[in-house]
């Protein structure tokens, strides 16, 4: 038929690509050139959303392009299915997590496929499988043998509604959990760790590598969230005490100018000075402590908030000046900050100010900031010794009176020996001193804290660990694993503080592998971002029942070359990802050190300005939009509607535009193959220039992500041919066919249906995804033509548009070839042609 009917075309064409496997990568013999294009794995929620649909739209397009330019692309799928969700479905709806979590899969699947997305089907994996998570749990037992996981007892992110722990990563700004909405509460747990903390230094440098390749913004919030900051270590004797009160500074140089310390309330320290001091500031600190807990992270670190605290009446001794200085604690100091501990300076620190102005403690200025370091204000006169002599009306520098600290540079004063330096020869100098004197060092401090790895809930992957009686820790051997979830049949899943795991009797029991005593397996399961720290490496092998992933095949693929997807995961999924690869690469595992050599965040698809869900108004969702439109009009809209970083809000996009679209360029294959053959195959020069250009430019195009750009060349190109064959031509013109076939080419990467059924109409196998991308002919993209007009026997026939620096010989073929010509010299003999290249032939003929 030559109607556009996508709904058939579909229907036709993915059981072809099934048998086909155009898509499939595992030929070992295969030479071609790699790409590793992955799209960031689903969550098995239900059915796809539009951002799914978003996501990978964009994936695709990279994959298929890259098939265009003959590489051996892997493009793989599959689930990180593991995780709250299916739980709280099971318990709110009395079903299995696996059921739903695996019917859900099967849903997205075919959705996926419905799509047209060139996915390696044969390489689909599940994180909840059995075959998968024994290679999580492989992976926790090497970092456990690495030192790199660990248990410790601190105070936790604890989500009173879901029942367990958060990474500080899950807790939002506002002190929510970001899975279920609750307020987070602190609570003292023992939890299993991964020592995130060792790699700060490599995870933050690394980012280096990735400049221009992230986008900017994902760059600066992992380097944020790292949070270096550099300044020293300074030890404090404590009256009365053996050990040392260390506290991190980041201005060693105001050292002179400390006059109370400050303790976290819910630090060991805090504790500990608060056992040895009087019945007092043992019952105080107890009710200041529990109502400092009532307050998030967030609440605390805000430095306009009213500042509370008690003094311990406990004292340390300043290592330079021998100074008795007054311990305090406050919630304005975070225990697992730095060594949770601050020496004070309120001249020169805002919250320590606003806590001496209330507390009514000393404030002693050391740096005189008013003193403008030598030439940086050259109006000023110079003294001797080249600093600046002051104007006498300058503001007298009293904090206290001011309510202001005094922030920036200038003259230490107060502070022997630094006295008169600048504030960073000051820091290099007092650094000298407290090394020299064991008292103190150079150190960095990071806001980074080591990844909480344990969740008390039942859908995750088992931590793979046996607890002796005696308390010792010992790792399931390897030949165990997988340490395989219980059935859920009798288990209560509902959350009540601990693991449901704990309840399976049967599971939980087992042999202590020293003496075959029993003993109790770790009732907790991992973070499901531990699940997808490593997946990508998984693909690679995805059937291997020996190991987690084949190091060769790694060697062959990775890193990856282009990942795709959103912007929630900027923070938490590509630092784990990031780090579980350094340490894999530290392992002797990989070769490289980072997981993910270019990054795509693509933007929110969006409607009335909220972000398009499964319950989005008016019935949009995926499966309602492929129903109306068709899988390819969905695809083209979203990368039509700008560039892919960039939000769509779908009332501004036309998926019904999109569909005419498509049909208009399946009307040209259907023009072409139904023309009349005509003799002269030469063609309209216009139309080829402007065939070669966009071959010419695609690649750059598709390349930096311009995927917009690309789909508008398309479109114009398919209007020039649409335009030639009404004015003329024909479908029949060779130059028509040429534009043709290269727009299917072309479309193939964002309509695949249309795009397969064009090229199968043109007369070609399938499959057009892996056609080529043509060359573009050198002599066709000058920049500009010029007109060149044809005249027999001194009458204009024909114009004709030519490269400036056309030869006389291709000029005179050109015009020779011309249809107007040919019908001016029907019967007639040439005689003589002149060419004057690049405007003029003339051609002189006689009967
Ligand atoms: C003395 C001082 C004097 C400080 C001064 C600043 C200005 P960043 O840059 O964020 O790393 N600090 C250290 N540990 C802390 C904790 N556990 N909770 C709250 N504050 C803490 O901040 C480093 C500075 O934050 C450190 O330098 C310390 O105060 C404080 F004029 O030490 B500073």
């Amino acid at each position: 038929s030559h109607g556009y009917d996508i709904a058939a075309i579909q229907a036709k064409w993915q059981p072809i690509w099934d048998e086909l496997k155009p898509f499939a990568t595992d030929n070992p013999a295969d030479k071609r050139p790699r790409k590793y294009i992955l799209d960031m794995f689903p969550y098995p929620s239900g059915d796809l959303h539009m951002g799914h649909a978003e996501a990978y739209a964009f994936g695709d397009i990279a994959a298929r392009y890259w098939r265009q330019r003959g590489f051996n692309v892997l493009h793989p799928i599959g689930w990180d299915s593991f995780g709250l969700p299916a739980e709280n479905a099971a318990i709110e709806r009395g079903i299995d997590p696996v059921g739903w979590t695996y019917d859900n899969i099967a849903q997205q699947k075919a959705s996926m496929r419905r799509y047209g997305v060139s996915f390696d089907w044969s390489r689909v994996l599940h994180t909840s499988d059995p075959e998968y998570y024994k290679w999580t749990q492989w992976l926790f037992l090497k970092l456990y043998e690495k030192g790199l996981a660990y248990r410790k007892e601190s105070w936790v992110n604890w989500d009173p509604k879901d029942q367990t722990v958060l990474a500080n990563e899950q807790v939002l700004p506002d002190g929510t959990s970001e899975r279920s909405g609750a307020m987070v509460v602190k609570k003292k747990l023992t939890q299993w760790y991964f020592r995130i903390t060792d790699y700060a230094d490599r995870l933050l440098d690394d980012l280096n590598q990735l400049e221009g390749s992230w986008p900017t913004k994902v760059l600066s919030m992992q380097r944020n969230w790292i949070g270096r900051s550099i300044g020293a270590d300074v030890d404090f004797e404590i009256e009365g005490r053996d050990g040392k009160l260390t506290v991190f500074t980041t201005r060693p140089d105001t050292l002179y100018g400390v006059t109370f310390m400050v303790v976290a309330p819910d630090s060991d320290l805090a504790a500990e000075l608060v056992a040895g001091s009087t019945p007092a500031v043992q019952e105080a600190f107890a009710g200041y402590l529990a109502s400092a807990q009532k307050n998030t992270e967030i609440e605390r670190q805000d430095a306009t908030r009213e500042k509370t605290g008690i003094p311990l009446e406990r004292f340390a001794i300043n290592p330079v000046t021998g100074e008795r200085i007054p311990i305090w604690t406050s919630d304005y100091v975070l225990a697992d900050y730095g060594h949770g501990a601050v020496m004070s300076v309120p001249a020169h620190d805002q919250r320590d100010l606003d806590f001496a102005i209330k507390f009514d403690l000393p404030v002693r200025v050391v740096l005189d900031v008013n003193a403008p370091m030598t030439g940086s204000i050259p109006v000023l006169e110079l003294d001797e010794n080249g600093m600046a002599i002051l104007p006498d009306d300058l503001p007298p520098l009293d904090p206290r009176a001011t309510g202001k600290a005094l922030i920036g540079d200038g003259r230490m004063l107060n502070s022997g020996p630094l006295d008169g330096l600048s504030k960073n020869n000051a820091i290099k100098k007092v650094i000298e001193q407290l090394e020299a004197a064991g008292t103190g060092r150079a150190a960095k401090t990071y806001r980074l804290r080591d990844w909480l790895i344990s969740r008390q809930r039942f859908w995750g992957t088992p931590i793979p660990i046996i607890h002796g009686d005696d308390g010792e820790l010992m790792a399931v051997p390897f030949e165990q694993l997988p340490v395989v979830l219980p059935p859920t049949d009798g288990l209560d899943l509902k959350p009540k503080g601990q693991s449901p795991l704990a309840a399976a009797e049967n599971w939980i029991t087992v042999p202590d592998p020293r003496d075959g005593r029993p003993a109790r397996r770790d009732a907790d399961t991992m973070d499901t971002f531990v699940d997808s720290s490593w997946y990508f490496l998984r693909f690679l092998s995805p059937n291997d029942p020996d190991k987690a992933f084949d190091v060769a095949e790694a060697e062959k693929w990775a890193p990856v070359d282009q990942y795709v997807g959103g912007v929630e995961h900027a923070i938490l999924h590509l630092l784990y990802a990031r780090f579980i690869t350094k340490v894999l690469f530290d392992l002797g595992y990989v070769s490289f050190t980072e997981p993910f050599s270019a990054l795509l965040n693509q933007g929110m698809v969006l409607s009335e300005g909220k972000k398009m869900s499964k319950r989005s108004p008016k019935g949009t969702t995926f499966t309602a939009e492929v129903d109306k439109y068709g899988a390819d009009a969905l695809r083209l809209t979203l990368a039509f509607a700008g560039p892919p970083e960039d939000n769509i809000n779908w009332e501004d996009v036309s998926p019904a535009a999109s569909a005419k679209f498509l049909a208009r360029a399946f009307r040209l294959a259907i023009d072409v193959t139904s023309a009349p053959e005509i003799e002269w195959k030469t063609g309209d020069a216009a139309l080829r220039r402007q065939t070669h250009r966009f071959l010419a430019d695609g690649p750059a195009l598709a390349e930096t992500l311009k995927f917009n750009v690309l789909v508008a060349r398309i479109m114009e190109l398919t209007n020039a041919t649409r335009k030639v064959i009404d004015v003329g031509a024909g479908g029949g013109d060779a130059a028509v066919r040429e534009a043709v076939e290269v727009i299917t080419i072309a479309l193939s990467m964002f309509a695949p249906f249309t795009a397969e059924e064009m090229w199968e109409r043109l007369g070609y196998q399938p499959t057009v995804a892996l056609a080529g991308w043509r060359k573009a002919d050198p002599t066709l993209l000058v920049e500009e033509s010029v007109t060149a007009i044809v005249q027999v026997d001194g009458k204009v026939r024909d114009r004709i548009e030519v490269a400036p620096k056309i030869s006389t010989d291709a000029l005179e073929a050109l015009a020779r070839a011309s249809v107007a010509v040919a019908r001016a010299t029907v019967g007639r003999e040439i005689v003589n042609v002149i060419v004057r290249a690049p405007r003029l032939v003339n051609i002189a003929t006689k009967p």
